[in-house]
């Protein structure tokens, strides 16, 4: 049996989901798992599909940035097809999920930096990107990207050395990536379900967010807002107190702390 075949044979095994990554396409090396899986979700995949690699060649982030997956990071997309409705829960359904995951194997606390970051003690450790297609009033399908750093070195890679950390960096011993995969997929499957069912994640999604309460800067496209991150909306929107009391609600953006 090749090492594909072991890490994709272990990983079914390991597997406690109902739906959720019982059909698996795994690959060694990808460009990316996004691309993969749009492809095969326009082709009609089953809802929980995953597409999973153990390195992306052309990782992306949000905004055409790239993210770096080398050998050692987890790198999967998952296929859905939410309620239009639950659409804008799939980050929190996704960044809560590798939360509880990471706490669950490896007794690591993270935490969730609007919109779409997790970080161990203020480092990136996984970063989330959703795609969806949307076809009249109905989602087509949604896509979950998950990038994890797992057992990798972040000083070891220029780009992200000071701002990203890994499990096993933070551990100081490598994790099972089987495992975190399976618990993350189980995870992710609780909570979508839950998400679907009209429970309100954020609230859970809000106790885990490190943002709030602090004095921050959003940039959206050229423009930047300035204020104190005050709350989120069911809808995972940020809403901003500016100084001159006035308040914004902000759905997408980049996030830089000014004053805790
Ligand atoms: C994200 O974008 O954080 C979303 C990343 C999603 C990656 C997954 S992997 C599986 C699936 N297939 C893909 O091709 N993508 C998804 P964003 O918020 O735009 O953050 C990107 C920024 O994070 C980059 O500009 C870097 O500064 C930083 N970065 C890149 N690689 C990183 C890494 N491995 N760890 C921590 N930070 C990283």
């Amino acid at each position: 049996m090749s090492n594909c075949q072991n890490i994709e044979s272990s990983l079914r095994s390991q597997l406690n989901t109902e739906f959720i990554g019982r059909q698996l396409h795994y690959y060694p090396s990808l460009t990316s798992t996004m691309e993969v899986a749009k492809k095969i979700a326009r082709e009609g995949a089953a809802e929980g599909t995953v597409v999973i690699a153990d390195e992306q060649t052309s990782g992306r982030g949000r905004l055409g940035r790239a993210w770096l997956s080398p050998k050692g990071s987890l790198a999967m997309s998952i296929i859905l097809q939410p309620s239009l409705n639950s659409l804008p829960q799939l980050i929190m359904v996704a960044s809560l999920g590798a939360v509880r995951a990471i706490e669950q194997i490896a007794g690591l606390k993270a935490q969730i930096k609007w919109p779409n970051d997790v970080l161990i003690r203020g480092k990136k450790v996984c970063g989330i990107l959703i795609e969806s297609e949307l076809r009249g009033k109905r989602v087509n399908f949604a896509i979950i990207g998950i990038g994890m750093n797992v057992n990798l070195n972040p000083l070891a890679f220029p780009e992200i050395s000071i701002t990203a950390t890994s499990l096993s960096h933070e551990l100081g011993k490598e994790v099972s990536k089987t495992e975190l995969t399976s618990a993350l997929l189980s995870q992710l499957e609780q909570l979508y379900l839950e998400a679907q069912t009209g429970a309100p994640i954020y609230r859970q999604w809000q106790e885990h967010m490190e943002t709030l309460g602090k004095w921050i800067q959003v940039r959206v496209g050229k423009s930047a807002e300035q204020g104190k991150a005050e709350a989120i909306t069911e809808n995972g929107n940020l809403i901003l107190r500016r100084a001159d009391g006035s308040l914004a609600e902000i759905v997408v953006g980049d996030v830089t702390v000014i004053k805790n």
